[in-house]
């Protein structure tokens, strides 16, 4: 048999194709298995991570289908975002057209792949039916309360002209276009993600060995709970100037109460109520209150990196439990949306504390004993556990102990309480460009925002717009944005900002495992979603480790909640694939070493690339593109065609009934190895995910069959060959298998024969005083004393005319005597 990829691709793609192969079946008292791989961005043409992301999912959805599983494994477009936008400035395309015009390229340049995706319920987000059901959930969200409007200073970034949400800022940058971010005041809408804070945590534990650990680890630091005390500083009767009552007392809050008694100080952020109050009503001198300006200009990110500042603020609060007086400063590292947005600051114990108060000269005030006894001229703070000094009643106590009593005291006084603390903020999901699905929000003289009426959904983008990269043209086409409110009937004006695209991607594997026919009438069904979902295994890049899986676990959730699906927790397991380099750097136009899929696919076949890409690296670990291991996938497919000459008809009429005990060594041999290559498929597809040792080992399997000249065990091999290697390389399987043994579907799973597995004999090595000396061959089944007999005859003269004092028997192993003389 010749190979020749190009004629056996067509014929099996147009085949799979016509017979609608993929389609899992709407009968759901099957086993389903869903598989996912992270939909694209149709930015123009398909690059080699989504070939590995799209290879590696596709190679589950095959073994799983084979297995007898109703598989589902769904394709789209995460269509909605800033680079069409950007292609409509730079090349005068309509964001549009350019988006389906990809769309359509991206979709025969997957399919050249062979992919084995279901047709019928691909979609893109930026459908309007896709909106329609998108609107519907966020007004249902407003309803609920989980999304509201609020003006609050936003990262801003200029050259893109739209707020970017704290995730998608990098070191102070935007994540797209890599210029410093601003902070602008601005209204926008929010959804209530940290009232889920707690659960998305809690629930981290159920994804635990299924998820890597690193993901998990990055999404509980990003939720980044802690535990502490809230209480009250007061301000001191006699301080040197009066504040309007509503700010004699603001709020703190501390991990460490412990430490409660060396508070020296206390600081505000530079946007607290009182810093404000202060500026605005003069009441230090100028050039203080010019200093605090200067402070408040830079964003809190920029002063993370920045030398600590203060400017005290001539004021003093009372110690809460000693009544002593605590000076009050503004300073730069204090954040004003954490917490109450002030400090008790504690030197001795809190580097940063301790950094600042040697800077402004403020006391150091040692509360916690450290190992080697009290701190004289420390140098840095001691953070570690210790017992407490200096502390009243609570001296002498274990520190960790000191805060659960530190806090009980504060809350039977009715001084402060135990609080818990989240480091998420609630989600900006506004976006004040065209490209997006809009708000479904009408703003109205009378009646203040209204949502869009549910039989007016969707509310789709106005067509006729230029773009131009300055402003959002909604807000400049009327005939679009002035309407009739939904609520009174007056004109209106349509809400212009338009959704974050990681909302479409919070429930897109929903919209999936809702049957296409339900679409029109359902965005999501229940009833669907109750077979299909969770998703089965998950994969896609590591760079979606907190966004994406972070916002699409909390809409599962909120849907849930909405009565949307039964679902919570979304997928089930997750692999994130490594990147793809060449020359050991990640493949980029501007470094000019991509490599492009379609010429490969078109050189040596998709097969070839698939296995390639499966067989260079474990799917977790970055993959370098490697030329002649290219080459070496394309020799293996053609030397599995060729030897397929060695499967007869008469062993294919007899390899169902093999007598085990009746083959020879090498024929045994052969067969142990095929098998071996079985087992290896379902270790890999259940638990390892080593596709690359699946390969080895088949590969394994080929020669030891090339060794042996019976025809039962080669076509045995090849019928099990053809099954396991289905997943990697499907068109070769396909055809092999249908032209060897009639076979249009591989829909049985082969069982793994123990009886193969079964040695006649085990090799041991014979040591002598620790050195190889000889080899033996042994029953399995022989005893220690039959060991050492043989071990002993087959030593000659290591043991001649010596005395021996020891032999150790490792079963299976090796033999090992010890002699004198
Ligand atoms: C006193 C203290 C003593 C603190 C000590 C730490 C160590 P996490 O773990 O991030 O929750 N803090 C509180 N609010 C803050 C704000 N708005 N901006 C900056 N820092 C703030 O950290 C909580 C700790 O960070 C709190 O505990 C507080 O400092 C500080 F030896 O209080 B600690
Ligand atoms: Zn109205």
């Amino acid at each position: 048999m010749d190979y020749n990829s190009k004629q056996v691709e067509q014929k099996w793609q147009k085949f799979w194709s016509e017979n609608k192969s993929f389609e899992p079946s709407d009968d759901q008292s099957k086993d389903k298995k869903y598989i996912l791989s992270m939909f694209p961005y149709p930015s123009g043409r398909i690059h080699m991570g989504h070939v590995r992301n799209y290879c590696l999912g596709d190679a589950f959805a095959r073994f799983f289908r084979k297995a007898d599983f109703n598989v589902l494994h769904p394709i789209g477009w995460d269509s909605f975002g800033m680079p069409a936008e950007n292609a409509a400035i730079k090349h005068k395309l309509h964001p549009k057209k350019w988006t389906y015009e990809n769309i359509d390229y991206m979709k025969d340049e997957l399919s050249a792949l062979g992919l084995s995706f279901s047709e019928t319920r691909e979609f893109a987000t930026s459908d309007e039916l896709y909106t329609k059901w998108e609107q519907e959930f966020i007004i249902k969200m407003y309803e609920a309360g989980l999304l509201y409007r609020k003006s609050t200073t936003v990262n801003w970034c200029e050259p893109c002209h739209t707020v970017l949400a704290n995730e998608q800022v990098e070191e102070g940058c935007c994540w797209r276009c890599d210029t410093p971010v601003e902070q602008k005041e601005m209204p926008g809408y929010y959804i209530g993600i940290t009232k889920y804070a707690q659960e998305l945590l809690d629930d981290l534990k159920s994804l635990e060995g299924e998820w890597p650990s690193q993901v998990l680890t990055m999404q509980e630091n990003w939720i980044g709970r802690s535990e502490g005390l809230e209480f009250k500083f007061e301000l001191s009767k006699d301080s040197k100037y009066k504040l309007d009552r509503h700010f004699t007392k603001y709020e703190v809050f501390t991990t460490r109460p412990d430490t409660i008694y060396g508070v020296s100080y206390s600081a505000l952020a530079p946007e607290h109520p009182i810093v404000k109050y202060i500026v605005d009503n003069k009441l230090l001198p100028d050039n203080k209150i010019k200093a605090i300006k200067d402070m408040q200009k830079v964003s809190e990110r920029d002063r993370a990196t920045q030398d600590k500042e203060g400017v005290s603020l001539e004021i003093d609060v009372m110690h809460p439990l000693t009544g002593e007086k605590i000076p009050v400063w503004v300073a730069n590292f204090v954040l004003a949306s954490y917490g109450g947005g002030a400090v008790m600051a504690v030197p001795a114990h809190d580097q940063r504390d301790f950094e600042f108060a040697t800077q402004y000269g403020l006391n150091i005030k040692q509360v916690i004993n450290t190992p080697e006894g009290e701190m004289t001229n420390p140098t840095e703070a001691y953070t570690g556990e210790g017992e407490l000094i200096n502390s009243e009643s609570f001296t002498g106590l274990k520190n960790t102990k000191a805060k659960k009593a530190i806090i009980y005291h504060f809350e039977q006084n009715s001084i402060g309480a135990k609080q818990v603390n989240f480091k998420l903020r609630d989600w900006g999901v506004s976006r004040q460009r065209y490209w997006g699905a809009p708000l479904p929000f009408v703003h109205c003289d009378d009646c203040g925002l209204v949502p869009e009426k549910s039989e007016n959904l969707p509310i789709a983008l106005p067509e006729d717009v230029e773009i131009t990269g300055e402003g959002n043209p909604l807000d400049t086409h009327e005939s679009w944005n002035k309407c009739a409110c939904p609520k009174c009937g007056k004109p209106a004006r349509r809400e212009t900002d338009t959704l974050d695209t990681f909302v479409q991607s919070s429930w897109y594997f929903l919209r999936y495992a809702t049957n296409p026919k339900k679409w029109n009438t359902e965005g999501i069904s229940k009833a669907d979603t109750d077979y299909w979902m969770d998703v089965d295994q998950y994969i896609g890049g590591i760079e979606h480790a907190i966004l994406h899986l972070l916002y699409a676990r909390f809409f599962t959730k909120v849907l849930n909640d909405l009565g949307y699906t039964n679902s919570r927790e979304p997928f089930k397991r997750l692999l994130t694939q490594g990147m793809v380099l060449k020359d050991g750097a990640k493949m980029s136009k501007s470094k000019g070493n991509v490599v492009d899929p379609d010429l490969i696919v078109e050189k040596y076949g998709a097969d070839t690339a698939r296995m390639f890409i499966l067989f260079a690296a474990p799917p977790t670990k970055e993959l370098e593109w490697n030329d002649s291991a290219v080459e070496g996938s394309f020799k293996f497919i053609k030397k599995f065609y060729e030897r397929a000459e060695n499967v007869t008809k008469a062993g294919v009429d007899t390899f169902k009934d093999i007598d085990h005990s009746s083959l020879d060594k090498v024929e045994k041999e052969a067969r142990r190895k095929v098998y071996e290559a079985l087992q290896k498929s379902n270790d890999v597809f259940n638990k390892t995910y080593a596709f690359n040792t699946l390969i080895a080992s088949s590969m394994e399997a080929m020669n030891a069959l090339q060794a042996q000249k019976n025809e039962a065990v080669w076509a045995e091999g090849y019928y099990i060959l053809t099954n396991i290697l289905e997943p990697v390389i499907p068109h070769a399987c396909w055809d092999l298998a249908n032209g060897l043994f009639g076979r249009e579907n591989f829909d049985s799973s082969i069982e793994v024969k123990e009886e193969v597995f079964q040695l006649d004999s085990v090799l041991i090595a014979i040591t002598i005083n620790g050195k190889k000396r000889g080899e033996i061959e042994v029953a399995p089944s022989a005893t220690k004393e039959e060991i050492l007999v043989v071990a002993k005859e087959n030593s000659g003269k290591w043991i001649d005319g010596k005395e021996i004092i020891k032999e150790i028997v490792v079963p299976n192993k090796l033999v090992n005597l010890v002699v004198k003389g």
